[in-house]
């Protein structure tokens, strides 16, 4: 059983964060999705996320794609998650290429897949909130 993992927000989820998950869930048999919790992303990415963390947890659980969703607390649990998880493969979109690459020297594959170009959370926020004002 290949086991894989992922890292992000996935606030306001779309079809970019959809990509990105069918792909990696396609690169092994079981795959866990470290999610960012509220305050990592605030402290530590200066997102303030629209849904919170339980909310975007429980879209994540309804992918059929995903199959566990564990918390990121912090920039430093990837190299304990890869141990505690027996993780093979660590795949990140690839505005992270580069940035994950030590994670080999713990015996994972590293793998980062184009991200989807036309669509961000912050793109969507602007245009919704644009949409609001007219
Ligand atoms: N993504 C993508 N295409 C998009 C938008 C996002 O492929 N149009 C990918 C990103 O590359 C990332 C994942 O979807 O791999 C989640 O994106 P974010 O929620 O923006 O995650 P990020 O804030 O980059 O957090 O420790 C790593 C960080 O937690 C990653």
């Amino acid at each position: 059983m290949k086991r894989v993992i992922t890292y992000g927000t996935f606030d306001l989820l779309h079809y970019g964060h959809i990509n990105l998950l069918k792909r990696a869930k396609a690169l092994g048999d079981y795959m866990i999705v470290a999610l960012s919790t509220d305050e990592f992303n605030w402290n530590e990415k200066q997102k303030k996320c629209y849904f919170t963390y339980e909310i975007r947890k429980q879209f994540l659980e309804a992918i059929r794609y995903v199959d566990l969703v564990i918390p990121e607390e912090n920039w430093e649990q990837k190299v304990s998650d890869i141990k505690e998880y027996h993780i093979d493969t660590f795949v990140m979109g690839g505005d992270w290429t580069g940035k994950f690459d030590y994670l080999k020297d713990n015996g994972v594959e590293v793998v980062y897949l184009s991200r989807t170009p036309e669509i961000s959370t912050t793109k969507l926020k602007k245009n919704l909130s644009c949409r609001h004002a007219k």
